[in-house]
């Protein structure tokens, strides 16, 4: 049986709030690591993990917890940084204002150095075997570092001056948003020691659902406000990004969603094949593109 969404938020945001000051000896960056972590995210990512470990038969218990939202550190790391003055420039984010506007942009860059720090330190400093902890150390940096998010972000910055093509778009978007949601259901498999393909499969159901959910994002820049989002819209045309209805129109990045989201369905058939278990535990992560 799988916790709903809203179960699942609220042990990582319990979690959260228990655990992160015990890690940080300096109350200014304490405050300003708090200050995001805990500012309303949906935890998706760590939800990700959790609720594949309950489909595959694993037990949430503290150190599986550790583990898991270690990877809500590491995102909120990225979207402090992504909000710099230096980078996005933004002033509003999960309906706050930025970390950078709170404490200044040298606390907001440690902020955001100490949870991507903090983040590795979960995933490693757990009672879960040692061969697990290793393999969801490598998998996180494979996903996070200069290969995958924070390779998407320097293209993303380079293809500001130059028209992406679809393809080259797509990778950008695997990269810089994809890759984080992949490890998030893949870390699931890892936690709970599954086979090669079984991995394999909860990778590419995490790809195909990360590369709707930036599709998805960039749609909402469009279509969307501020309320729904808690992020100023309306910024990925003026800022000359490279997007999905940018290049392809509305409905033309509605047709990548729902064609990333029947890829998603389908590999959930498959896992349902590979593990002899319901896969329908993910139906309530995809129910999350309404358009
Ligand atoms: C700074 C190295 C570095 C990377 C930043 C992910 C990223 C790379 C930047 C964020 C840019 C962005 C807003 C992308 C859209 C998709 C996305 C990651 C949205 C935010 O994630 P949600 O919706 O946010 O899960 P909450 O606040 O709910 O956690």
């Amino acid at each position: 049986m799988v916790d709903s969404i809203p179960e699942l938020k609220k042990k990582i945001d319990d979690y959260l709030a228990a655990h992160l000051k015990t890690d940080v000896d300096q109350p200014t960056l304490y405050a300003a690591m708090n200050y995001s972590l805990m500012a309303g995210g949906k935890r998706l990512r760590p939800a990700l993990t959790l609720a594949t470990v309950e489909m595959l038969g694993g037990t949430i218990n503290d150190d599986v917890m550790h583990a898991a939202t270690a990877l809500e550190l590491l995102h909120t790391y990225s979207l402090i940084h992504d909000d710099l003055p230096a980078m996005d420039n933004d002033d509003l984010r999960r309906g706050k204002p930025t970390n950078h506007i709170k404490f200044g942009a040298g606390m907001a860059t440690l902020a955001g150095d100490g949870l991507l720090t903090l983040a590795f330190q979960w995933v490693s400093d757990n009672q879960l075997p040692p061969a697990i902890r290793a393999e969801l150390t490598l998998a996180l940096a494979q996903a996070a570092g200069p290969a995958g998010m924070v390779a998407g972000q320097a293209r993303d910055i380079e293809g500001e001056h130059q028209e992406l093509t679809l393809p080259q778009l797509r990778y950008l978007h695997r990269q810089k948003t994809g890759a984080l949601l992949r490890y998030a259901v893949l870390a699931g498999g890892i936690i709970t020691n599954q086979s090669r393909p079984v991995k394999a499969a909860l990778a590419d159901f995490g790809a195909q659902f990360g590369l709707a959910f930036q599709i998805y994002d960039d749609l909402m820049d469009v279509v969307g406000t501020t309320a729904q989002m808690g992020k100023r819209v309306h910024k990925d045309a003026g800022e000359h990004k490279n997007t999905y209805p940018g290049l392809l129109g509305v409905a033309g990045a509605k047709e990548q969603l729902h064609k990333a989201l029947a890829s998603a369905r389908q590999v959930q058939q498959r896992l349902t094949k590979l593990t002899g278990k319901s896969a329908s535990g993910y139906n309530q992560f995809l129910a999350y593109f309404k358009l």
